[in-house]
C-alpha cells in the first residue's frame, strides 16, 4: 500500500529526510498551498509569494523525475485549508494509511501532526550539521550554553578553516575584526536578482489578490525560486560581497539595504540552497586567497556556529519557548512597526526596507528593531510575531531563538549572558540614520532628545535587579549612579513620558 510523503514548503530539496525514505514506484508525495500556513502570521506578500513559487518549480521537477506528486493550488476548490486537512483528503483517495513527515521547523506543526487519526512517522530534519541528540550531548551538564563553545565543536567537526588541530590563523573568532562602522559606500552591488518568469508571475497574481493587504510590498519581486538560480546568487556573493562581509558586518547604511550580506538565509532555509554548499564555498574562496580570514571566519561561525546553535535551543527548550517573557513586559507593538509613521531615522529605515524587501540585515533586526523593542518594554510574543511575519526567512526554529532569545532576553539568559540594549550612540556609531533624524542622538535629555538615549537608563533602572550583578553590566550601572540625582529624575519621567505618548498612539 502507498504511503503520503509530506514535503512543507520550507522542505524543498530532493534530499530531504522523507524523500529519501519512500519509494518512488509506490508512495505518494504531498504538497499544499494552505489558508492556514499562509494566515497564521501576516506574512509578508513577498515570502508567500516566495515559497508558493519555489513548491511550484519543485513539485514540477520531482514530477519530471517520475514521483506521483498530488499538489493542491491555494485557489484549488477542494483544498481543505490545512496541512492536516489536505493529508486526510489524500489518504482517503489514495487508501494510504501511513505518512511520513520530515519534522518541520514548528512546534505548532509538530503538534498537530501527532494529533492525526493516522499513522505519522516523523523523521529528523536532515539539512543540519548538529542532530538534536549531538546538540543536547553537548548542552548536557553546560551550566551555560555558549554559541562560541558549540561553534569550535562544529569547527573541529567540520574542519572548516582548522589548521590541524588549531584554528586557522590562531584564533578560533574574529568578531573584534568585523564592526567597522559604515563606510561612505559598498563596491558590491547586492544581492543578484532574477526577473519573474510565468510561473511566478502567476503566483504573484494569486498572492497579491489574497494577500495583497498585508503588511509588505510585493512587486518588484526579485527572489530566486529554484536551486539553479540560488546558486547563482552564492556566486555572485562569494565573488562580489564576501570579501568585505567580515569588517562591515554590523554596518548600516542609508541607502544600501544589504551592504555585503548574503541574503541567502531564505534559500538555505527553505531548502534551495544546502548550508555545506555555501561553506564550501566560502572555504574555497579563502583557500583560493580571495577573501580573508576574517570573512571567511565570520560567514562560516553565522552558519555552522549561530544558525545551528540557535535550532539546538529551540528544540530542546520546548513548545512553550516563544510564550516566555521573564522581564514581565506588556506594552503592545506600536504601530509604527506596520508601517506607522515615526520620527526616528533609524526605526522608520529599518522597517520601510523589511517593508519593500522582507529582509533586515542582523544588525538592524537586532540593534534598531529589536533594541527598541526591549528598551520600550514591549510584549515578547508581540515582538516574535513580528519578525515570524515580516522576513522571508522566517520560521519559528531559528526566528524564535533569535527574537525571544537573543534580541529581547525573554528567556532569562539562555542564548545570551546579557541583554542586548545600546544608547542612541551605538547606532550614531554604525549608521549614518542619525544625521537625517529628526531626534538629535547626542541630547541626552529635553526637547529633540534621541529616544533611544532615555529608554536605555529606563531599561537599566526597570531591571536593577535582575541585571546590577551581571558583570557585564556593572560599569554601566556605576555610571548611571554617578550621575546627578536631578539628571537621572528627568531622564526617567521623560522616557516615560516618551511610552505614554507612544503607547497613546501620538506621532514619536
Ligand atoms: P548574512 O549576514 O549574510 O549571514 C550569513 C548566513 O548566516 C545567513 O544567511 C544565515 O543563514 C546565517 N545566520 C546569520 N546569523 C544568524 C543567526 N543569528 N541565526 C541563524 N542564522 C544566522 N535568521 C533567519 O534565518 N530567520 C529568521 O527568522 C531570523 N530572525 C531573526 C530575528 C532577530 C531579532 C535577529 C537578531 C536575527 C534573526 N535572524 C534570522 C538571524 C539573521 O539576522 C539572519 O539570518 C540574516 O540577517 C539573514 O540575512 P543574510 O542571509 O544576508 O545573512
Ligand atoms: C510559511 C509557509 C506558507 C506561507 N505557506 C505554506 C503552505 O501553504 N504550505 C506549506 O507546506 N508550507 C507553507 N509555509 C511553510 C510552513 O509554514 C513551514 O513548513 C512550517 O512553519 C514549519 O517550518
Ligand atoms: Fe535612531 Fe536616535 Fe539616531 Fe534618531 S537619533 S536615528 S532615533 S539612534
Amino acid at each position: 500500500m502507498s504511503r503520503l510523503i509530506l514535503v512543507l514548503g520550507d522542505q524543498l530539496t530532493e534530499e530531504i529526510a522523507a524523500l529519501r525514505e519512500a519509494d518512488r514506484g509506490s508512495d505518494v508525495v504531498v504538497m499544499a498551498e494552505v489558508a492556514d500556513e499562509a494566515s497564521y502570521v501576516p506574512h509578508h506578500p513577498k515570502k508567500i509569494a516566495f515559497l508558493f513559487a519555489a513548491m511550484r518549480k519543485f513539485a514540477a521537477r520531482l514530477k519530471e523525475d517520475g514521483w506521483d506528486v498530488r499538489y493542491t493550488r491555494l485557489d484549488d476548490d477542494d483544498n481543505a485549508g490545512s496541512i492536516t486537512g489536505e493529508l486526510l483528503r489524500r489518504a482517503e483517495e489514495t487508501g494510504a494509511s501511513e505518512i511520513i513527515a520530515t519534522e518541520p521547523g514548528e512546534w505548532r506543526l509538530i503538534e498537530a501532526l501527532g494529533e492525526m487519526p493516522l499513522t505519522v512517522r516523523m523523521i529528523e530534519d536532515n539539512r543540519f550539521l548538529a542532530s538534536h541528540a549531538e546538540f543536547d550531548d553537548w548542552a548536557e551538564d553546560r551550566k551555560e550554553l555558549r554559541m562560541e563553545w558549540f561553534y569550535r565543536q562544529m569547527r573541529r567537526k567540520t574542519g572548516y578553516l582548522m589548521d590541524g588541530e588549531d584554528p586557522e590563523g590562531g584564533k578560533w573568532n574574529y568578531d573584534h575584526d568585523n564592526r567597522k562602522p559604515a563606510p561612505g559606500d559598498v563596491d558590491f552591488s547586492g544581492p543578484m536578482q532574477f526577473t519573474p518568469d510565468e510561473v511566478v508571475e502567476e503566483v504573484l497574481d494569486l498572492v497579491e489578490k489574497r494577500f495583497g493587504d498585508n503588511f509588505g510590498t510585493l512587486r518588484p519581486f526579485w527572489f530566486a525560486t529554484e536551486p539553479g538560480q540560488a546558486r547563482r546568487a552564492l556566486s555572485h556573493f562569494i565573488s562580489g560581497g564576501l570579501a568585505k562581509f567580515g569588517d562591515f558586518q554590523d554596518a548600516m547604511l542609508e541607502k544600501d539595504n544589504f551592504l555585503s550580506h548574503s541574503v541567502l538565509s531564505m534559500y538555505i532555509n527553505a531548502g534551495l540552497l544546502d548550508w555545506r554548499e555555501v561553506c564550501d564555498a566560502v572555504q574555497a574562496a579563502y583557500d583560493a586567497g580571495d577573501v580573508p580570514l576574517n570573512a571567511a571566519e565570520g560567514f562560516i561561525r553565522q552558519i555552522i556556529g549561530w544558525r545551528e546553535y540557535m535550532r539546538g535551543i529551540y528544540y530542546r527548550e520546548g513548545p512553550d519557548y516563544t510564550r516566555r517573557n521573564v522581564l514581565n513586559h506588556q506594552r503592545k507593538l506600536p504601530w509604527f512597526y506596520w508601517g506607522g509613521e515615526t520620527d526616528m531615522n533609524c526605526i522608520a529605515h529599518a522597517v520601510a526596507e523589511t517593508r519593500d524587501e522582507a529582509y533586515a540585515h542582523h544588525i538592524q533586526r537586532l540593534m534598531v528593531t529589536g533594541n527598541f523593542a526591549l528598551l520600550a518594554g514591549i510584549d515578547p510574543a508581540e515582538v516574535h510575531e513580528w519578525y515570524l511575519a515580516v522576513y522571508a526567512d522566517a520560521y519559528e526554529w531559528v526566528e524564535a531563538p533569535n527574537v525571544i532569545g537573543m534580541s529581547q532576553f525573554a528567556d532569562g539568559g539562555i542564548v545570551g549572558s546579557k541583554p542586548y540594549i545600546s544608547s542612541g550612540n551605538y547606532i550614531a556609531k554604525m549608521s549614518d540614520y542619525c544625521g537625517g533624524c529628526a531626534y538629535d542622538v547626542k541630547q541626552k535629555t529635553g526637547e529633540g532628545a534621541c529616544p533611544f538615549n532615555l529608554l536605555y537608563w529606563a531599561f537599566m533602572e526597570r531591571h536593577r535587579e535582575r541585571f546590577e550583578k551581571n558583570p557585564r553590566m556593572a560599569q554601566m550601572y556605576r555610571t548611571w549612579d554617578r550621575m546627578d540625582e536631578a539628571k537621572r529624575e528627568t531622564v526617567l519621567s521623560e522616557a516615560e513620558d516618551f511610552l505614554e505618548r507612544m503607547s497613546r498612539g501620538d506621532r514619536v
